[in-house]
């Protein structure tokens, strides 16, 4: 029987420690930035007799996060065609379950609808080569196509 000196066994452990922040590093990739801007088209159904009035929040989560409110455009009245002017850039780190959660809202006189929610996987954006990410609603009611953007050209 062989005794272990406790220093061996603390050192064992921050072997075992160091290896697995090692495969941490190497599963998750690098960090850019990535810049896009968001634009709605063929909106119809949200008003009786005028066009729909539209502004979107974003929220953001990833492993390490919890969902936060991280951008919103201006309001853009009675527009079936808005084309929001702000710019939005964020960090993205490969493998870190990134999401971005896009709320569509139609502003009214009582009070504010929900039209649309999207759930942007940040990953599967990325690898999206193309410049416009395309985002059909989903609903009967209010119709109409909700996209993002690149607005910086990928590396190939
Ligand atoms: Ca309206
Ligand atoms: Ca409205």
């Amino acid at each position: 029987m062989r005794f272990v000196h406790s220093s061996e066994v603390q050192q064992a452990k921050m072997q075992r420690f160091a290896i697995l922040l090692l495969f941490v590093a190497l599963a998750s990739g690098q960090s850019r930035n990535t810049t896009f801007t968001l634009f709605a088209t063929d909106m119809s159904g949200c008003d009786t007799g005028s066009a729909c009035d539209l502004h979107v929040t974003i929220r953001c989560s990833s492993v390490s996060s919890d969902w936060k409110i991280c951008g919103e455009t201006s309001k853009l009245q009675d527009d079936n065609f808005p084309v929001w002017p702000e710019v939005f850039t964020f960090e993205h780190t490969e493998g870190t379950s990134q999401r971005w959660r896009f709320d569509l809202i139609d502003e009214d006189v009582a009070f504010n609808d929900v039209i649309a929610t999207f759930d942007v996987i940040v990953d599967t954006y990325e690898s999206n080569a193309g410049n416009l990410y395309q985002l059909p609603l989903p609903g009967n009611e209010v119709k109409g196509i909700f996209w993002i953007h690149r607005r910086t050209l990928k590396e190939p």
